[in-house]
């Protein structure tokens, strides 16, 4: 996995696909007369985590298991204002004729029992080289500022930490999830009442 040329390809596949979003970013920011994206963020997983996660499924340590049961090797995160900003920057980079569309996890409309909120669209590029085709599997989370603070602060104090730890927070995160959701809703209220009496 440390391997050179698994790694270029891997960077490729972020290289390309933070490019498509900064177009996407454009569009859209041109279109609504107001900035879209917050944030892009991307990370190529590391061993000892993709070791983890495929223990955690019950799964050998190996490189095809890593392929084949790890979804987010490469992960990119955007992070934008408004949850309908979530949908519109998605619905964009479903229309490109070079990305397909593995599966989408909403957990925006569905949240995890933890109170974890945030799309998740499962995507492949093509990577060409000379004659050869490869795609590249990439795990896309877009969510707002808010569900972002959100995961951030589970990441640090519940989630993958030991069953005492989770028990003395989670029930008031999951709270929290809930009071982020509503003010997520509030935002975006008060953003068309806003946009309305500008005659948007
Ligand atoms: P890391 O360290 O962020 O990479 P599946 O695709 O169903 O086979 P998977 O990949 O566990 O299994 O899917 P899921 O549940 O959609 O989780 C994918 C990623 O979403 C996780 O990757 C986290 O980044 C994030 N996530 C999911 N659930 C939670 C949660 O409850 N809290 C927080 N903070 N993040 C969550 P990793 O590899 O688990 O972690």
């Amino acid at each position: 996995m440390e391997n050179p040329e698994f790694l270029l390809k891997k960077n490729w596949a972020i290289s390309c696909l933070e490019w498509k979003l900064k177009f996407i970013d454009m569009e859209l920011s041109t279109k609504y007369s107001r900035t879209i994206t917050q944030k892009v963020e991307s990370r190529i997983k590391s061993v000892e985590s993709i070791v983890r996660k495929l223990q955690k499924k019950g799964c050998e340590a190996t490189f095809e298991n890593a392929l084949a049961k790890c979804n987010d090797i490469v992960g990119i995160r955007v992070v934008c204002l408004y949850s309908d900003d979530v949908y519109k920057i998605a619905d964009l980079l479903k229309q490109q004729d070079d990305i397909e569309l593995i599966k989408e996890k909403d957990y925006i409309k569905n949240p995890k029992k933890s109170g974890y909120q945030s799309l998740h669209l499962i995507v492949e590029v093509p990577f060409t080289y000379k004659k050869a085709m490869e795609k590249q599997r990439v795990e896309i989370q877009i969510r707002t500022v808010a569900m972002d603070f959100w995961a951030g602060v589970d990441n640090q104090i519940c989630y993958k930490k030991t069953e005492e730890e989770v028990r003395r927070a989670e029930g008031e995160l999951k709270q929290y999830s809930d009071v982020i959701a509503q003010m997520d809703k509030q935002m975006l209220g008060l953003r068309k009442k806003v946009e309305k009496i500008r005659g948007f």
